[in-house]
């Protein structure tokens, strides 16, 4: 057992309470019911959701020697349906009602002085955690980080206030479990990025949109609000008159000038006008039964002063408000695709900025991305978006070669649980999407999965889908409540 001052006043006695508790339950009731209770715990979030994909699969074979096949080439195609459960498996065990939100390394940091502090990075690590919790199947474990918000959101009202002289609240790029808000480290390429807490609560949209459960947009409305008032009183006009914030970073990128002086800072780097713009749209959704007409035509007149999704000379979406060279062409954080995923903005419906979303992926592939477990998976969810199968599977299988560890854990390197989160929710979005306003079924199916079943998974129409397909066509589904 271990304890902390965090939830416990006296963590030694909780402790050996917690040992006397364990001892009891053993003695009297045995090994075997706990076991019994502790699998019928886990079965009942775990058998919501299921999938097959016909194919080669070694279940003969112990993980680690499985992942040394596919590194060395080989198929395994029940690897991948292992990993995509395994996503969710170790969402149930690190993510519960009550809990705190699963970590950098879920919860299973094994260091005093671990990787970034064990804590929670909100400009995308901490959101990816929550990737998959909607579309499969376990809605109830978002609550933890949607509940982290209120431990927030009194520290992002001071930093508001003392910082920025502002009304609402705001969070930068790192947080902890106590809520800090105030600019973290000193690293001018993430410190003081502002977006946090506008991010955060695209979750609590999103969960609505998953369950339309009408209270969660009562219980965190006025917060939601608060996220915006920030900016109402901060953004800055630039010389197009459009509204930026300012001081703006890309996380955590830098750019080289012409004069071949290189920085991070700038006002209204493309994501955070996505970000923005993605809760603004979001609130208006909810329309006159959560917002007032005065709140609806001031959010209406702010989107629309919001600076549009840019595409540079070179064909690729613009991470910066000019063309600025990027230092890092094939850095892990694609920032300005915040629009394809997991925001809402760039779709089909403008054809050419696909085109660009796609020629950015290209350009950070080509030239090194990917090489951490998270950027992989982020990669994987947004070639699931531009509806191409075939490169989503190809980063899948790298993701499985390159980034995991023997237990599969996903490797940054070092440990850091993020990819496996996002490669599930990666496999989700290949198969079911519901960020258009409609859902499809296999938007992003790989030649290679000619025959394949779904069973439980959800989409933002608030309904559960079971689809089979044969030949990579659709052959039957079902939706229900
Ligand atoms: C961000 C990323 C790093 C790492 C850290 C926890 O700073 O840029 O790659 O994932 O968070």
């Amino acid at each position: 057992a271990s304890e902390t001052s965090f939830y416990e006043e006296n963590p030694e006695n909780a402790c050996l309470n917690a040992l006397n508790e364990a001892e009891k339950r053993l003695r009297n009731e045995g090994e075997e019911a706990i076991k019994k209770d502790h699998i019928q715990d886990i079965s009942e979030l775990m058998n919501r959701c299921e999938l097959y994909i016909e194919g080669e699969s070694h279940e003969e074979l112990p993980t680690n020697e499985r992942l040394e096949l596919v590194k060395n080439g080989g198929e395994d195609i029940g690897l991948l349906l292992l990993s995509f459960q395994y996503g969710r498996y170790l969402l149930t065990a690190s993510s519960r009602p009550g809990s705190l939100p699963a970590n950098l390394q879920g919860i299973w940091n094994d260091s005093f002085t671990p990787a970034w502090d064990s804590k929670y990075t909100i400009n995308i690590n901490a959101q990816m955690n929550y990737w998959p919790v909607e579309s499969c199947n376990l809605s109830e474990l978002h609550t933890p980080f949607l509940e982290h918000m209120k431990r927030l959101y009194p520290h992002g009202k001071e930093v508001a206030e003392k910082m920025y002289g502002a009304r609402g609240w705001m969070a930068h790029h790192n947080t902890d479990i106590w809520g800090d808000c105030a600019p973290q480290d000193t690293l001018a390429s993430s410190t003081y990025w502002q977006m946090g807490a506008v991010w955060m609560s695209l979750h609590v949209l999103d969960h609505y949109r998953f369950t339309r459960d009408e209270k969660i947009l009562d219980e965190y409305m006025p917060m939601m609000k608060e996220a915006v008032l920030f900016f109402e009183d901060t953004l800055c006009e630039n010389e197009k008159g459009e509204k930026v914030v300012n001081p703006s970073i890309s996380p955590e990128n830098t750019y080289r000038m012409a004069n071949g002086a290189t920085g991070c800072l700038c006002q209204g780097a493309t994501m955070d006008a996505q970000i923005l713009r993605e809760l603004l749209k979001g609130l208006l959704e909810c329309g006159e039964k959560h917002l007032t007409k005065e709140e609806i035509k001031r959010y209406t007149v702010l989107e629309k002063s919001l600076p549009h999704t840019r595409i540079s000379a070179n064909g690729t979406i613009a991470e910066w408000a000019e063309d600025y060279e990027e230092l890092e062409p094939g850095h892990r954080h694609i920032s300005h695709l915040f629009g394809l995923h997991p925001g809402t903005t760039i779709t089909y419906e403008n054809p050419f900025e696909m085109q660009a979303a796609e020629a950015t992926l290209r350009r950070r592939l080509s030239s090194g991305g990917g090489h951490t477990g998270w950027s992989r998976a982020w990669i994987i969810n947004m070639w699931a978006r531009l509806r191409m199968g075939d490169e989503a599977y190809e980063n899948l299988k790298l993701y499985l070669e390159k980034s995991c560890l023997p237990n599969m854990f996903d490797n940054h390197p070092p440990f850091q649980i993020d990819g496996n989160f996002g490669t599930t929710a990666g496999i989700a979005e290949m198969l079911v999407q519901s960020h258009e306003g409609k859902t499809m079924l296999l938007p992003a199916l790989p030649k290679a999965w000619k025959n394949g079943k779904a069973r439980g998974f959800r989409s933002r129409d608030g309904y559960t889908y079971d689809f089979e397909w044969e030949n990579g066509e659709l052959k039957s589904a079902r939706k229900y409540k």
